[in-house]
């Protein structure tokens, strides 16, 4: 029995559900749902409101030693817009019952998954160019069609994300532009990052969809609209113009434009790898952990003065009744 059946305890409510959904009407927090559809948008949500958290960390790492101020003001933006995302994604994932305390507990205690992709090194300033290029950029070809996601919380809080998005993509491969039309060892830079990234960006779309055990329910519910390998074939035949438009080389020896089809064919992408890294043995992995756990503790006194604060305000009358209770007096 799979879990839709499973949810079906009222099969004339999950009928007027999937109806529902049928006719595109958005979901709301307090509307009745099945448990598994409530199950699949916590486990995606939080799972995307981590990644956008740990995605902080790899760039977060260049702060300190951007080229310019310039670069250093643009890419503070973006590590903040980054820990924006999560912020609305741990409340989009709040709406359906699980607390924030949970989510952070289940993050910092390794319960959790978050995209394989943040458990790679930034090794040189061009690591910068190549996520905001390939990373963001996958994110929006996969996050797009999550603004039509049926759980509407989900949905607006993913307009709003993805408008961001846009200009960190730009605003990578800006980078890899200027560092291509530099010297030779800034190209050669720029090469070794899109060496590095391309493949753990195609694998950030998730298995083959013959291998993805939650697109056929997803897709039923309207919470996911495009299937991984749709998505990673919509990916590739974007950036490789790109990669060719600055260059570079696609790290690919098959890499091959397909005449009839009009899409660019990749070599197979190491499967293995993507299976050791999301189980927690990628290049990153601990470090991006302890990182996050010495963050969470750094920030103990900010939650305490806050809580603090709010505290205060609620024990202190609002200005109007203060006004009112001087003139009575
Ligand atoms: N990494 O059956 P499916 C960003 C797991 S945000 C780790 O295909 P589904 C912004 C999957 O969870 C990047 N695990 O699953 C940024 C499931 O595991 P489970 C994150 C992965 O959910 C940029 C199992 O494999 N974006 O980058 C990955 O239908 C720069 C089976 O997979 C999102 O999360 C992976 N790559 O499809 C921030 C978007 N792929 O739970 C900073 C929202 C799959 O059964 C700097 N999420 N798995 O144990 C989605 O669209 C979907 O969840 C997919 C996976 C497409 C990721």
């Amino acid at each position: 029995m799979d879990d839709v059946a499973k949810s079906a305890d009222d099969p004339a409510r999950l009928a007027r559900f999937e109806a529902r959904v049928a006719r595109e009407d958005k979901v709301e927090p307090n509307d009745w749902m099945p448990d598994a559809y409530r199950r699949t948008l916590i486990r995606q949500i939080s799972q995307h409101g981590h990644s956008e958290i740990v995605g902080m960390l790899p760039e977060g790492n260049w702060l300190t030693r951007a080229p310019t101020l310039r670069r250093k003001a643009i890419l503070l933006a973006k590590v903040q817009d980054e820990a924006g995302h999560g912020l609305y994604l741990y409340a989009a994932a709040e709406t359906l019952g699980i607390s924030r305390e949970e989510l952070v507990e289940q993050l910092l205690t390794g319960a959790a998954k978050y995209s394989s992709i943040f458990n790679y090194p930034t090794l040189t300033w061009a690591d910068v160019g190549a996520i905001g290029w390939l990373v963001d950029g996958a994110a929006i070809m996969n996050q797009i069609p999550l603004c039509r996601c049926s759980y509407g919380p989900y949905a607006r809080a993913m307009i709003r994300i993805c408008k961001e998005e846009s200009f960190h993509q730009r605003q990578g491969f800006e980078i890899m532009l200027t560092l291509c039309r530099g010297t030779d060892e800034q190209k050669a830079m720029a090469q070794d990052a899109l060496d590095r990234w391309w493949w753990p960006s195609l694998m950030m779309f998730g298995p083959h969809d013959s291998d993805s055990p939650h697109t056929d329910n997803s897709t039923r519910w309207k919470i996911k609209r495009v299937t991984n390998d749709e998505l990673r074939q919509r990916f590739i035949d974007a950036t490789v113009p790109q990669s060719s438009y600055l260059g570079l080389t696609i790290p690919d020896p098959k890499l091959r434009f397909d005449e009839k089809t009009g899409h660019w064919r990749t070599g197979e992408i190491d499967w293995a790898e993507f299976r050791r890294v999301i189980a927690g043995d990628g290049p990153c992995n601990r470090e991006r952990l302890a990182d996050r756990q010495a963050a969470h503790d750094d920030g103990e006194w900010v939650r305490e003065a806050a809580l603090a604060y709010g505290e205060k305000r609620r024990q202190q009358p609002a200005p109007f009744e203060s006004a009112l209770h001087a003139f009575s007096g």
